[in-house]
């Protein structure tokens, strides 16, 4: 079926008249509709060999957006649909999906004259930073039980387990060079450090709570004055640590580059970003985070970066299986920026200890 006739399948307002790519996410296909109506949507195909239930992630993001849209429209919020994302039903069910059995589709409201960036200025970043952190806080009170739409997505064992699967396998055949197998080394050397907040875990001294888990950059939307709009992509909102939303905004954010630039020699963690964005998360999250949890930002602000290179260092080896790329060597790219990245973030941990 064509994607216009995909998105007729949804209780549209008006006749949709085109249908073009936007954004540009490693995992799911977005198109942006046009209508004869007083809106435009937002039509997704949801990559579902990747998030397998999709009848449990439609239900983690209604609850979610559904709660969200309550507490601000209980605080007088007038300009709700640009505030929180709005899901639209089927035209015939109140599902908000559609299949043919193979593809899986949704449709949200387009939300007009709103920007999302690649890179910010600290400004922009502690508006961001409190606004993720109330994203948490108004979840807090979340009354449905959220299911993890990817098992243990953010779990470091996890990820360094499947590079150990992936490095014996090597699958694509790429342990051959030098440069790669000393990327192996660079990387098992730290596992144990970074796998601290599983331990902590399971001492019963950190909690999970309800998280974005996908805080890059990109994915928070400013009105065209700066102002927060909304956060976005809400596919990977489930239990985790608040490392999760603390460090990987500030992995992309934080980095003088973006996450796949090739010359290392630009990749740095921007402590004035760190800066910025910690403090105004820290306004905002600061009401129910434990002190563990305070404790460990600095240590958050490295995981991500390595728990992303171990990740991108995985699908390189598995023969890129999961994230789009652009080119061959586009996974490697990524992993020795994020390498980069992990390194000048932990160089300046008593730097960020000393702020904090
Ligand atoms: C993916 O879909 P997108 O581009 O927002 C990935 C994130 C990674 C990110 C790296 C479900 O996010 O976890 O951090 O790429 N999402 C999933 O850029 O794996
Ligand atoms: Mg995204």
């Amino acid at each position: 079926m064509e994607t216009i006739d995909i998105a007729r399948q949804f209780a549209l307002e008006g006749e949709p008249t085109g249908v073009k790519p936007l954004g540009n996410g490693l995992i799911n296909d977005t198109f942006k509709v046009s209508t004869n109506g007083p809106h435009s949507y937002v039509l997704q195909r949801i990559n579902n060999a990747i998030f397998q239930d999709v009848d449990l992630l439609q239900h983690n993001i209604s609850a979610v957006t559904n709660h969200i849209r309550a507490k601000l429209a209980a605080a007088g919020e007038k300009d709700l649909d640009r505030k929180v994302l709005k899901f639209l039903p089927l035209k015939d069910s109140p599902k908000t999906y559609w299949t043919d059995g193979k593809t899986y589709w949704r449709v949200s409201l387009f939300i007009p004259d709103a920007f999302t960036y690649e890179a910010v200025t600290p400004e922009y970043s502690y508006y961001a930073g409190k606004a993720f952190g109330n994203f948490e806080a108004m979840l807090t009170d979340l009354p449905e039980k959220l299911g993890e739409t990817i098992p243990d997505f953010h779990n470091m064992e996890l990820r360094a387990r499947q590079l150990h699967e992936a490095i014996e396998a090597d699958a694509a055949g790429r342990l051959a060079r030098p440069e790669v197998r000393e990327m192996v080394d660079n990387l098992l050397k730290y596992e144990d450090e970074m796998t601290a907040a599983e331990r902590l875990y399971r001492e019963g001294k950190l909690p999970k709570r309800i998280c974005h888990c996908d805080t890059k950059v990109n994915n928070m939307m400013f009105d065209a004055d700066g102002n927060v709009l909304c956060v976005i992509d809400l596919d990977t909102v489930m239990p985790s640590f608040v490392f999760s939303d603390f460090g990987d905004f500030l992995r992309t954010a934080a980095n003088f580059t973006a996450e796949d630039d090739p010359d290392t020699s630009k990749v740095g963690f921007n402590m004035e970003i760190f800066k910025a964005f910690s403090k105004g998360y820290l306004e905002s999250a600061g009401v129910f985070l434990t002190p563990i949890e305070k404790e460990n930002l600095p240590y958050a602000a490295c995981l991500f970066p390595y728990m992303q290179c171990v990740r991108f260092f995985a699908d390189y080896l598995n023969g890129d299986t999961y994230y789009k790329i652009k080119y061959p060597e586009h996974n490697w790219d990524r992993t020795r920026n994020q390498w980069a990245l992990f390194c000048s973030a932990r160089e300046n941990v008593p730097a960020m200890k000393a702020l904090l």
